[in-house]
């Protein structure tokens, strides 16, 4: 059996030459070096587009070239030169794209003309906007009640797209706003939200250089926000410490080397980047955060006088509910923590000592943390463990959550969201002066059974792949295909486009990186990152279709052909972009001034109420949490059962985007020309008798009697805690009941899943 340290085969940093070469090979097959090079110039830059790759923040000061390997993946895709023009369409019936591999569907290029679906010879045939319009209004209409629409957002829109389409929703009636942070990083903002206020991160990009610790949980940055390794390395290079907590070692928290540091490359050197890994069990972080807040009391005990460690004068002042969580630490016995962490106690009392001795420390954290049952309380008891130490609201320290898209934290500052605040109806009401629905609408998951159930007949939806996110996809494509109308705003083909209800129509739409010229002239759109800096976006290259209208004007049209312009003049809005924001700026707090200051060169920053201090909490403080323990995670339970059962998380590979493919590759993680595998500890492959690259089945543990099942996923041994899986997605999200979603988030548990694994039938 080979040494678990040793079962990588990748052994380059992270980031470094692969990454260039990989950057060429992208740029050459997708849009020739001429053009591809001079749209990377643009990418981030105080006069170019925002990268539409992850939502992590550009730095403030200087003008570094801010791309990343896989921004440029993101961008030479949309900036591609092929197109999926109707003769494609005319070629190929839906029946037959229906047997395009994912890859091949997107691989056909960029959308370029409104099309329709008709039924009797089953294929997509180009329509005119005004007729599409025109009919999606006609339908809209038509229904008994506004709730049986849905408008699904993916995290792609621009401010100005997502406030257009919330108002053209909440106009027509409804809050069905159902929207990708449905399915990512939801229980962030409810657990925020009830700790400290506001469901947002707290720290800045600058904070980074402040920190003396971070603490990284369930996040692979090398892969999925690589800008922000800069960062880090940048930190770690100071001498802050990093602390990965990941049941997988992730190649860019171990080293890596900065494309954009001449010396480093031509050195072919590297930077460490963590200095610890803690390798908790699927799930197992709420444990492992509540041992090391344990332990940090156990720490402060030891010295009682001055120099303690915690904050007693932060705690006393800004807090509530210690007394309950010192008693719960108290009462929960290291055993408990450790069998369910899967983290020995010394490893728990060394994070603590880490994060004692560090007087600014930042935890951020993605999927790992936020698609599990219990995520809303594991991120309570992360932000338990930054108060206990007064780490919200001081210079280097705070609660960050790495958001997804690229625009996903501001399409929900813009009102994108199923249960929207009365203060932000009633500002809407005000202004705009109509009746707004105040009855709470579907989230994704909910959105899924009101279409099964025929609750729902109409689905919308401004970018994203539903079909191919959402769990149960046997499930989804079912549900779409019983609407009465579909309407997918996109750029390119995908899956979700062939589930088409009754009557279906693909509009296809302007990317970040071309340019949107109006009656008033070329217009900018303006977005959101995770550090709630909100700036321009203004794209550089010719529309890939002179047949193209932006979101925006889409979703204008609709809107227009469904309620008329007396109370909303959208063509004046779509005229000139300014006139939306001068709406947002009316109607949004932080807003004010919105068309100076987001031409600023880096735009500006929206404030964080608890990064001041200022709690909007129902006590008016920052809320402790003594949630339990949950009672059993997934792993434990699998521990339990007969056979070969297993927890399994769904992840991304380094060369997707979400349900985009680029190409069959992981580089990091030694994976080549293959999607469908399932990296296994070495110790179970051999309990299991499987041996490597040998063929599994994959069924999920389900509770509802149906049959899940997943087949021919080869196996790769892989340094992974024991019983636990990891596997691509969308591949596995079959394997994800739709009834399995996060207390208080209704988040699919896309991190734990129980199955069982079994030789592959017929090979
Ligand atoms: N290139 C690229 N960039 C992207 C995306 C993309 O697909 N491609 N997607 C964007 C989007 S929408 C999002 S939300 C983000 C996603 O960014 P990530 O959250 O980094 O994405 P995942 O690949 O789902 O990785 C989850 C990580 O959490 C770890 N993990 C899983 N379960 C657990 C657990 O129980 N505990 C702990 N501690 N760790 C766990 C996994 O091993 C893995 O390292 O990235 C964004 N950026
Ligand atoms: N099993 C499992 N499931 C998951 C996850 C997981 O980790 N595991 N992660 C979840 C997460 S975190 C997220 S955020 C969701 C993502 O869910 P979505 O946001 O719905 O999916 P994407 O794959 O990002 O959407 C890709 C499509 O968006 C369209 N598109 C791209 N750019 C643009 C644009 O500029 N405008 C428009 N209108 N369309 C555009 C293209 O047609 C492309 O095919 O998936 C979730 N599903
Ligand atoms: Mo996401």
């Amino acid at each position: 059996m080979a040494d678990e340290r040793d079962l990588n085969t990748y052994k380059g940093p992270a980031g470094g030459w692969g990454a260039l070469k990989s950057v060429g090979q992208s740029i050459l097959r997708e849009t020739g070096v001429v053009s591809g090079v001079k749209t990377m110039l643009k990418a981030n830059q105080p006069d170019g587009f925002d990268c539409p790759g992850c939502a992590w923040g550009d730095p403030e000061h200087g003008s570094s070239f801010e791309f990343c390997e896989n921004g440029v993946k993101a961008v030479t895709w949309e900036a591609t030169s092929k197109r999926a023009t109707p003769e494609l369409f005319a070629r190929h019936t839906l029946s037959e794209l229906l047997t395009y591999s994912d890859f091949d569907l997107e691989n056909q290029g960029r959308l370029t003309t409104p099309l329709r679906y008709n039924r009797d010879t089953d294929r997509f045939e180009a329509v005119s906007w005004e007729e599409a319009f025109a009919d999606i209004g006609r339908q809209l209409k038509a229904l008994a009640s506004p709730n049986e629409a849905l408008f699904y957002t993916s995290g792609r829109a621009s401010n100005e797209a997502a406030y257009l389409y919330q108002l053209f929703g909440r106009v027509f009636g409804t809050n069905n706003f159902p929207d990708c942070s449905n399915l990512c990083h939801e229980a962030s903002g409810v657990a925020l939200t009830k700790a400290i206020g506001v469901g947002k991160g707290t720290v800045k990009l600058e904070d980074f250089e402040h920190a003396e610790a971070i603490f990284v949980f369930g996040q692979n940055p090398g892969t999925n926000h690589p800008r922000m390794l800069a960062a880090l390395k940048d930190a770690a290079k100071r001498g802050a410490k990093v602390v990965s907590f990941n049941p997988l070692k992730e190649r860019g928290l171990e080293k890596f080397a900065d494309p954009q540091d001449k010396a480093q490359m031509i050195a072919r050197g590297s930077t460490p980047i963590a200095s610890h890994f803690f390798a908790p069990k699927l799930g197992g972080d709420m444990a492992a955060v509540r041992g090391i807040a344990k332990a940090v009391f156990a720490l402060d005990y030891e010295r009682v006088r001055g120099g303690g460690a915690l904050d007693r004068a932060f705690l006393e002042a800004h807090t509530t509910g210690l007394e309950d969580y010192e008693k719960t630490l108290e009462e929960t016995s290291w055993a408990e923590l450790e069998d369910q962490s899967g983290l020995t106690r010394e490893q728990m009392e060394q994070a603590a000592v880490i994060y004692v001795q560090s007087d600014r420390t930042i935890i951020t954290w993605a999927m790992g943390i936020t698609q599990h049952k219990h995520s809303v309380d594991t991120i309570r008891e992360i932000a338990n463990l930054l108060l206990l130490r007064g780490n919200i609201g001081k210079p280097g320290a705070g609660a960050c959550p790495v958001r997804g898209h690229s625009n996903v934290q501001g399409d929900r500052t813009m009102g994108i969201t199923e249960k929207p605040n009365e203060m932000f109806l009633q500002a809407l009401e005000r202004y705009f002066g109509f009746k707004a629905p105040r009855e709470h609408g579907a989230d994704a998951v909910q959105a899924i059974k009101m279409m099964r159930s025929g609750k729902a007949k109409v689905f919308v939806s401004l970018g994203g792949n539903f079909a191919r996110a959402t769990p149960d996809t046997l499930l989804v494509e079912e549900a779409l295909r019983a609407c009465t109308l579909t309407v997918n705003i996109a750029t390119k083909l995908n899956r979700s486009h062939l589930m088409v209800g009754k009557k279906a129509y693909v509009l296809p739409c302007l990317g970040r990186t071309e340019f949107d010229e109006q009656e008033g002239g070329r217009q900018i759109i303006s977005v959101e990152d995770s550090m709630s800096m909100v700036h321009s976006s203004g794209g550089i290259n010719p529309p890939a279709s002179p047949d193209l209208k932006s979101e925006p004007a889409i979703v204008a049209g609709i809107a227009k052909a469904t309620l008329g312009s007396d109370l909303v003049n959208w063509d004046e809005m779509i005229a000139d972009y300014d006139k939306i924001r001068d709406c947002i700026s009316a109607t949004i707090p932080g807003f004010k001034n919105y068309n100076t200051r987001v031409r600023e060169p880096r735009g500006f920053y929206l404030g964080n109420t608890a990064a001041e201090h200022r709690w909007l909490t129902s006590t008016g403080k920052a809320e402790f949490s003594s949630a339990p323990l949950p009672e059993e995670t997934v792993y434990q339970q699998t521990r339990k059962a007969k056979g070969n059962a297993f927890v399994l998380q769904t992840l991304r590979s380094h060369d997707q985007y979400n349900t985009t493919v680029y190409s069959a590759n992981d580089r990091y993680r030694g994976v080549t020309g293959e999607r469908l595998v399932v990296f296994m500890n070495p110790k179970d492959m051999e309990r299991a008798g499987l041996a490597e690259d040998e063929r599994v089945d994959m069924e999920t543990i389900s509770e509802d009697g149906r049959k899940r099942e997943a087949r021919g996923f080869k196996v790769v041994p892989y340094d992974i805690p024991e019983g636990c899986l990891a596997s691509y997605y969308p591949e596995t999200n079959v394997l994800v009941p739709l009834y399995a979603t996060g207390t208080a988030s209704n988040t699919p548990t896309s991190k734990s899943i129980p199955v069982v694994v079994r030789k592959a039938q017929g090979g």
